[in-house]
């Protein structure tokens, strides 16, 4: 199965990575659904969200506080590094960690945002970049006074336009989408595995379990990124 997904991705001409936390895990950063990821300690359907972060924004600037020393702390995986070293590669990532650019990848599309930005909440668009070692407490926007939250997009937030355009278009246009560590449950960033399916790509799934887009694959390969990724690239 690694032989034929290698030989597919070797003949492949446009090749998109399509990745989830489960890219990030080997590198400690937790996941949302496996039971000591994310969810476990808190609900991050509620606190991912306008209405988490409006009811009680002490609690998630904590959580993002914690999750942004723990990226502190964490390193790209040999995933992170095989996939940067492939400049002709698109990548597409629901994560909102750093850690393919850590691994020297440029342009990555981020179509949940980024979590080493805070941003103000109020729509005049100011943008600070954050330092993960000590991030910053609750703080009102210099520029207009609302409040400054994590740059990433929220449960009920509309997706960042120009990178969710040019994620469709690569997908659309792309002979292998190459999805790695997602549940691929949360849309529409999910959605994008049927869109490349639909339009003619080969999927090849890594994860270490089956996924919602299990029966989009054309080759399903089980177990880690940190081991599977660099054999295929
Ligand atoms: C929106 C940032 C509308 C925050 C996140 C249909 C269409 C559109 C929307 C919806 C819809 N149905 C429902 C919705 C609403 C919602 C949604 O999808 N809900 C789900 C839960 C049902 N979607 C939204 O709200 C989106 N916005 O639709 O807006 C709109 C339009 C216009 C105007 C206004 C509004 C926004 C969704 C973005 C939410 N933000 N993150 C933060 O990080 O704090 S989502 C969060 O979960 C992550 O970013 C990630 O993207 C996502 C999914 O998690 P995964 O990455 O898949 O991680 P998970 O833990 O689930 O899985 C890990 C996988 O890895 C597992 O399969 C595991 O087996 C595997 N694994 C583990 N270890 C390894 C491994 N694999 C390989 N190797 C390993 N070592």
């Amino acid at each position: 199965m690694i032989e034929a997904a290698r030989k597919m991705l070797s003949q492949a001409t446009r090749i998109v990575s399509f990745s989830g936390a489960g890219l990030s895990a080997e590198s400690g950063v937790s996941t949302f659904r496996d039971p000591q990821g994310l969810w476990s300690k808190y609900d991050p359907m509620r606190l991912a969200s306008p209405d988490g972060f409006a009811d009680d924004p002490q609690t998630v600037n904590a959580w993002y506080a914690s999750r942004r020393q723990d990226l502190w702390q964490a390193r790209p995986n040999p995933a992170h590094h095989a996939l940067a070293a492939r400049t002709d590669i698109i990548h597409v990532t629901q994560n909102v960690d750093d850690l393919l650019e850590r691994a020297g990848a440029t342009d990555v599309l981020h179509l949940h945002g980024t979590i080493g930005k805070d941003r103000c909440h109020g729509p005049c668009g100011h943008e600070e970049h954050i330092d993960l070692a000590e991030p910053p407490g609750l703080r009102d926007c210099p520029d207009c006074g609302a409040p400054m939250r994590p740059a990433v997009v929220w449960f009920g937030e509309a997706l960042p336009t120009d990178t969710w355009q040019r994620a469709e278009r690569a997908c659309q246009e792309c002979d292998v989408l190459l999805v790695i560590g997602t549940s691929a449950v949360v849309y529409p960033a999910a959605g994008l595995i049927d869109v490349a399916q639909s339009h003619g790509a080969r999927v090849v799934i890594v994860n270490i379990e089956s996924s919602e887009a299990s029966g989009l694959a054309h080759i399903e390969l089980l177990g880690k990124a940190g081991e599977i990724v660099p054999s295929l690239l």
